[in-house]
């Protein structure tokens, strides 16, 4: 028998006592079997974290389950009217109450901070948010899920996903100069697409694995979810052991690797060396093209930030590509560090006066311009961002065109005002990060043994979440949007300022369903009384915002028809009480158009039975569906959304009382 992957170690450590999952079966005997695991720390944003929250606060659990859970603020810390302040009052009040640990406004984007603070190796991480698979970085097994997955998590429930394929990604030599680990994620998506990960897990191994730096890894780990992938993961090495003890927290370590005859579902390999600077095109991560086959198209705005290029290293390499240099006058130089620790960092090293000397506009350590809060392009404008989404309009400005890129490219073409080839600026070896580095928690709140007895203060803009009714045997509907390929959640519900102050409040919030794709939708829905979705393949790729399910649901729909999903916003709709159906002829898609009349009898006997008829009332036609799902999530469904099936779970296993959210409002 062939010894283990790092993955399987890692799902055998976690899987739950009776769960089938028996390393000696080939995986392909166990793929697209949901496997539960438990889960030893969660990380919530705020965006997510309120509804994450209000509904943890439903499930009427006196403290967290887990080892470690963080309630981060740092999406939507503008703060432009009180919405936002009132959000982050209530997630601090929250996070006091139930023991979990706040890092408060300004101390950096929640995937960064995790990963220098808390992120232990070998541990199980499960996030409200898709970038969670960064602290695979540090050899964890990270997650991103739907706020509610997250909140039952944290209530002591395993965590479900589908058994995933293992694939091996197989380093090999050392990146040249200039050429960054953000270029080898790129050429990972070139080679796989956007929907390339769906239903897999990467594990990176070889002799190239072994040069890259915690924050390297990180990267790569990160934009694992623009493949579509479960997750990403590292082994855990000397270059962990050196980040941990560098972090102060050399005691987390502990060395994990696959065993040397592993074996895997796929193998791909990738020679570092023979990489070159890559930048992906407007609109998709994965149109991806060598950075010199664009060189010289005028830029006018670069961003060096997120969560995928914000690390010390990035902005050091950046401020010595720009030092002594200044920003071209037709661009604009947006920096945004990753962290207050970062921040700090270049502070003391200096490196900040470089920015600011060469003209670069310093933001707040948090998501900032990524998910369109300041920083909007001009109109048409051309923006090169080492963020890790160019999805059209993300950026706030509808028809402007995002270039996603590392730290060097984006550096140099700040300089030259034109894409630019960052090997042209001559050779900069890559700094190394500060040992130790500089460790500050004094923005990070520890639950305190009094908290609980917290007071939680909830903000107007903070709505009760409603009930939702138990799927009826027969839907009948009108298809209220035809869709096409690869459709994102920012397309469903988009982020931005404005928009992502409403999250707390579901009402609010669904009057922008489908805002890019047709703002007449939330009307429309009403008008019709409920309905369906029809779309393509990759249904809801991007992030892991379940209001892009509950606000659908919250206007009427009822279940969704597409070619594939992605796999947090699948969970998502069923968590929301919306069945996925998949098309069992692709071509019927076409057939369905907007406004057709569509009835589903006997939904639960066609779930059993894996075959759900559909009939096509306008044109007399009717076609036949399929699904993905598992008992549990069939049963989710049946009682209307993961809510009410968790609350009655809960309840049958602690005999704890159903509480309402709004209770202890002062
Ligand atoms: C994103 O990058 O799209 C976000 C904003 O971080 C989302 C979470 C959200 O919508 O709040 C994600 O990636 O899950
Ligand atoms: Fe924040 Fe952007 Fe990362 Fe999402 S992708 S967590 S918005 S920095």
């Amino acid at each position: 028998m062939a010894g283990m992957n790092l993955v399987q170690k890692l799902l055998a450590r976690h899987a739950i006592e009776g769960a089938f999952f028996d390393t000696g079966k080939p995986s392909s005997a166990l793929q697209g079997k949901e496997l539960p695991i438990r889960i030893d720390q969660t990380l919530t944003q705020d965006t997510t974290g309120t509804m994450a929250y209000l509904q943890f606060e439903a499930l009427g659990v006196e403290h967290i389950q887990t080892e470690r859970s963080v309630s981060y603020v740092d999406h939507n810390t503008l703060q432009v009217g009180f919405e936002n302040a009132d959000d982050h009052t209530y997630l601090q009040d929250v996070a006091a109450k139930y023991g979990i640990i706040f890092s408060r406004p300004g101390n950096g984007i929640c995937h960064q901070v995790h990963l220098e603070r808390f992120g232990v190796p070998g541990k199980t991480l499960l996030g409200s948010d898709s970038h969670t698979p960064t602290a695979g970085a540090l050899g964890m097994l990270a997650i991103g899920a739907g706020g509610l997955d997250v909140a039952l998590a944290m209530a002591g429930l395993p965590f479900s996903f589908p058994y995933p394929k293992i694939v091996r990604i197989n380093l090999k030599g050392r990146l040249g100069p200039m050429v960054s680990a953000k270029d080898i994620i790129l050429e990972i998506l070139r080679r796989l697409t956007v929907k390339g990960g769906v239903g897999k897990i990467f594990e990176y191994s070889g002799e190239g694995v072994k040069t890259l730096t915690i924050p390297q890894r990180a990267t790569i780990a990160n934009m694992g979810a623009e493949l579509g992938a479960t997750t990403s993961v590292f082994p855990s090495d000397e270059q962990t052991q050196c980040f941990l003890e560098a972090q102060g927290r050399g005691q987390d370590f502990v060395p994990l690797a696959a065993d040397a005859d592993a074996a895997y579902d796929e193998e791909i390999e990738i020679d570092l060396s023979a990489l070159e600077p890559l930048i992906a095109l407007p609109h998709m991560p994965d149109k991806v093209v060598p950075v010199r086959t664009v060189a010289g198209t005028p830029v006018d705005q670069c961003f060096i930030g997120s969560c995928t290029n914000a690390s010390y290293c990035d902005l050091a390499v950046s401020a010595k590509i720009l030092k002594g240099r200044h920003v071209a006058e037709r661009t604009s130089l947006v920096i945004a560090p990753g962290s207050r620790q970062t921040l700090l960092m270049i502070s003391r090293a200096g490196i900040l006066t470089d920015l600011i000397e060469a003209g670069a506009r310093i933001l707040e350590s948090a998501c900032g311009p990524c998910i369109g809060i300041g920083q909007a392009p001009r109109t048409g404008g051309i923006s090169l961002r080492t963020s890790n989404r160019n999805f059209e309009g993300r950026s706030g400005t509808r028809d402007a065109f995002v270039y996603l890129v590392s730290a060097e490219t984006a550096a140099a073409s700040a300089i030259t005002g034109v894409i630019t080839d960052p090997r042209d600026m001559g050779s900069i070896e890559p700094p190394c990060g500060p040992d130790p580095m500089v460790v500050d928690d004094s923005m990070i709140i520890f639950p305190k043994p009094e908290g609980r007895s917290q007071t939680i203060r909830r903000g107007p803009n903070i709505a009760p979440l409603p009930d939702f009714e138990p799927i009826p045997n027969t839907i009948q509907g009108e298809v209220l949007l035809v869709m096409s390929d690869n459709i994102t959640t920012d397309h469903i519900l988009p982020a931005g300022s404005k928009i992502l102050s409403l999250r707390s409040n579901l009402p609010a919030i669904s009057e922008y369903c489908f805002n890019a794709l047709d703002p007449s939708f939330p009307k429309r829905a009403r008008a019709a009384v409920g309905g369906i979705l029809v779309a393509g393949e990759n249904y809801g790729q991007g992030s892991s915002r379940e209001h892009a399910a509950l606000a659908p649901r919250f206007l009427g729909v009822r279940a969704v028809i597409a070619k594939s999903y992605a796999r947090i916003h699948h969970q998502n709709l069923v968590n929301a009480g919306i069945v996925p159906l998949v098309f069992d002829n692709p071509r019927d898609a076409a057939k369905t158009r907007q406004g057709d009349r569509l009835t589903i009898e006997n939904l639960f006997e066609g779930l059993r039975d894996n075959r759900i008829e559909v009939q096509n009332l306008t044109t007399g036609e009717s076609f036949t569906t399929k699904h993905t799902l598992s008992e549990r999530q069939i049963e989710i469904l049946r009682a209307g959304g993961a809510l009410n099936a968790a609350r009655r779970a809960l309840k049958e296993l602690t005999g704890t009382r159903e509480t309402t959210p709004q209770e202890d409002q002062p």
